[in-house]
């Protein structure tokens, strides 16, 4: 099988990449060594995390004379996301870390003051040229699909700067910004959003990369093609072990995932199907990432093989959109009593082909401590180190709130709404107290708290849960998904309550949240995730088309 090498520079989780890399029938070579690019046919720069990292790493281990060499050799050469960035002059992200100066222009930070930063979730990549045949594209890039993007810089597009020196841009638009969304010359393409990610449509992109076919017949996709950032309909699998010991699906009611019992004892765990297996139908389905909590911890089994690393590695196998896992990312014990760090669990995880993990509990915990220290960043938390190591868009925060009613604001020190859904005793004022432990445990610590600290200490991602709504088929909380949105400036994923499509239009237009996410009605058969994207794009709501 022909070849394709990988400079993994140990940060880039390319797990993902290489099983894409292999779905498209290629062998992968990680390169170790910076000799082993001089055999390369065709060479992949990946890349999440920091642009300095990145630079800083292939530098001092040696390897940029050799890239430079490969790709004026004419040999195939492909960036992603950092990899893109690296070939530019250089980053706002870290301007002592010169770029490989490749192409022409720098990378600036996005506005964040209307719009949420990272810029994570599926955008266009749209050839600005018009040419001759348009059944066929750059690198099969269609101009109707999507494309999934998860960064915090970019290269802003200015016509006419970079095609006179002989270069194709395909651009995106972020608010009122528009930016290099991939751009290629010769025997050189670099995407800024993740191919591997990117479902059939980025498939397509990498093989047309990989076959050397610079132009390629693209998807023709039909109806109003909108440029810009698509809501994102996101399937959740809580996951945990029944009662005979096998790892299943399950779904909470207010988190308690047990059948009603009988007067014998309590009831079964709810058994809702296979992980991997069901995964696989919602990416099929159009969902538009996956997200596994494993809701029980794994103290009891050694580290190594938990047994969602494996339903990681096979469903990353199948499934070609972003993966989070959360559940018990936290600095733990071994089953033999060996301390193993949060980073070294997430590593595992990642390693095992998760984008993204998740951390709950530990997060609640590293909020308190921040607002006991005065709001001082230390560094030594999980979401820091996680992130500086990952990237903050590897990091999602889970919160497990619940609404405490109180008759009036001064009866809290805590942040309150004045709430349309009253209280047991007609309280018209709540705050959302945080919970650890699946909402085992409240903690003196409110919603708004948390956005504020977690974002502070690098996490990219909210997931905002609720425990009054989770199971409810009632809906979303709206008030709680806008209380936090007020809050923060990094993207937050509505969770809890979808019981029909029309919630999800419901969250969308009554919240500025761009990603929400359901379980229960996926996962009892009552709707389908295309029932959700149909209905979304009959209200006029931009979503991405399901390409095969
Ligand atoms: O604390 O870092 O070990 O992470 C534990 C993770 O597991 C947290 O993300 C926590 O939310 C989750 N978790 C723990 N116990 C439960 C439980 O249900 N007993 N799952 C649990 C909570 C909430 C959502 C749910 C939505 C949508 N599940 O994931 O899927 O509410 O449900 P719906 O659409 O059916 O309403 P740590």
């Amino acid at each position: 099988m022909p070849t394709v090498h990988l400079l993994d520079y140990v940060a880039g989780n390319v797990r993902s990449l290489v099983n894409a890399i292999e779905k498209i029938g290629y062998t992968v070579e990680l390169v170790k060594d910076p000799k082993d690019i001089e055999s390369a046919e065709r060479l992949i720069l990946p890349g999440v995390g920091h642009f300095g990292h990145c630079l800083t790493r292939i530098s001092q281990d040696g390897y940029v004379r050799h890239v430079r060499k490969h790709i004026e050799s004419g040999k195939s050469f492909m960036g992603i996301c950092v990899g893109l960035q690296a070939l530019f002059e250089g980053s706002a992200e870290n301007h002592a870390v010169p770029g490989l100066g490749i192409i022409p222009g720098r990378l600036t930070r996005f506005d964040d003051l209307n719009k949420s930063v990272p810029h994570i979730g599926w955008n266009s990549a749209t050839v600005t040229e018009r040419f001759d045949d348009d059944s066929k594209a750059f690198y099969g890039l269609g101009n109707g699909s999507k494309y999934y993007y998860v960064h915090s810089y970019a290269v802003p597009y200015k016509e006419n700067v970079l095609e006179p020196n002989g270069w194709t841009v395909a651009t995106a638009r972020y608010g009122d910004e528009t930016f290099v969304g991939a751009i290629g010359r010769g025997n050189v393409l670099a995407t800024q959003f993740h191919p591997e990610k990117s479902g059939a449509a980025g498939l397509k992109v990498l093989r047309a990369f990989l076959e050397g076919r610079t132009w390629s017949s693209t998807a023709k996709i039909q109806g109003h093609i909108d440029q810009g950032l698509t809501r994102r309909v996101i399937v959740c699998l809580d996951v945990r072990t029944n009662d005979q010991g096998d790892l299943v699906v399950t779904k909470g009611d207010q988190y308690d995932v047990r059948d009603k019992g009988n007067e014998t004892g309590q009831g079964q765990v709810r058994n809702l199907g296979k992980p991997v297996e069901m995964a696989r139908k919602y990416y099929e389905q159009g969902a538009d990432e996956i997200i596994f909590l494993n809701i029980t911890s794994f103290r009891n089994c050694p580290l190594a093989d938990i047994p969602m690393l494996e339903i990681l590695r096979q469903t990353s196998e199948k499934v070609f959109v972003p993966l989070t896992i959360g559940g018990g990312i936290r600095d733990t014990l071994d089953a033999d009593g060996t301390e193993v760090s949060a980073l070294e669990v997430a590593k595992l995880y990642f390693n095992s082909g998760a984008d993204k993990v998740s951390i709950g509990s530990d997060a609640v915990a590293v909020a308190e401590a921040y607002f006991h220290n005065d709001r001082k960043v230390t560094g030594a938390s999980a979401v820091e180190i996680i992130s500086a190591a990952y990237g903050n868009q590897a990091v999602v925060v889970s919160v497990d709130p619940r609404r405490v009613y109180v008759k009036s604001p001064g009866d809290t020190m805590h942040h309150t709404i004045k709430t349309t859904q009253l209280g047991p005793s007609g309280e018209d004022h709540c705050w959302f107290q945080c919970t650890i432990k699946g909402g085992r445990e409240g903690r003196d610590l409110d919603v708004q708290q948390l956005a504020l600290a977690v974002e502070a200490l690098g996490a990219g991602e909210i997931l905002l849960n609720c425990i009054d709504k989770d199971g409810s088929s009632s809906g979303f909380d709206l008030e709680l998904i806008n209380d936090v949105k007020r809050t923060t400036k990094i993207p937050v994923i509505a969770s809890s309550g979808a019981g029909v499509p029309s919630h999800f239009e419901d969250v969308f237009r009554y919240t500025t949240t761009h990603a929400a996410l359901g379980a229960g009605m996926f996962h009892r058969g009552e709707h389908t995730v295309k029932d959700v994207k149909d209905h979304l794009a009959s209200r006029g709501l931009f979503v991405r088309p399901i390409e095969q």
